[in-house]
């Protein structure tokens, strides 16, 4: 979750290793393991209750904040809120007025310990919230290969067959 343009459906795209394209949210998107919200969910009073529901539908909750951003929408200790484990993303690493620092004290004083920072343009960082996110028996798109080639199978002897 995160306002409107935090790069919550890009992340998402680039955390399930798609093209990246512009797609606004407009309604709760279940892809097979994330939920992506609209900004305005975040941005909206009447609108934000629904967002402490899907946080209980969640293993992880992931507040995101853009390093361009000029304030805050999470308020200190925010994470009290919620019984699940909540970590702190901050996108748009690289964008000319990020200030990466301060969204990572914004996110802190929300309360998230682990934080993430990502460029879902470039992947930067995404290896390392899958990392994090992994659970027994996940393969990730890297060790594919490794593992095919380790039962002595090549990505083009797969297709062929
Ligand atoms: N360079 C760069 N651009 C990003 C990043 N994340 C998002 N963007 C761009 O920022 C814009 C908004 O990204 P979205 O992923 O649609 O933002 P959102 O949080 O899903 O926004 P809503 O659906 O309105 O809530 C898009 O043009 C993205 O390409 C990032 O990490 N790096
Ligand atoms: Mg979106």
């Amino acid at each position: 979750m995160g306002r409107s343009e935090a790069g919550k459906t890009t992340l998402t795209q680039a955390l399930k290793g798609e093209k990246i394209r512009y797609e606004k949210t407009q309604y709760v998107n279940y892809f097979d393991v994330i939920i992506d919200t609209p900004g305005e969910y975040a941005q909206t009073a009447s609108l934000s209750h629904a967002l402490a529901l899907y946080a209980y539908e969640a293993d992880v909750v992931g507040l995101l904040l853009a390093a361009n951003e000029p304030y805050t929408l999470y308020p200190p200790c925010i994470t009290n809120m919620c019984n699940r484990e909540v970590v702190g993303i901050v996108t748009k690493i690289h964008d000319p007025n990020a200030r990466v620092e301060r969204a990572e004290a914004w996110l802190r004083r929300a309360g998230c310990r682990d934080i993430f920072f990502v460029d879902s343009k470039t992947g930067e960082g995404v290896a390392a919230l899958l990392e994090h996110l992994r659970e027994p028996g996940d393969v990730m798109p890297w060790e594919k290969q490794d593992e095919l080639e380790t039962a002595g199978i090549s990505e083009e002897h797969k297709e062929a067959e």
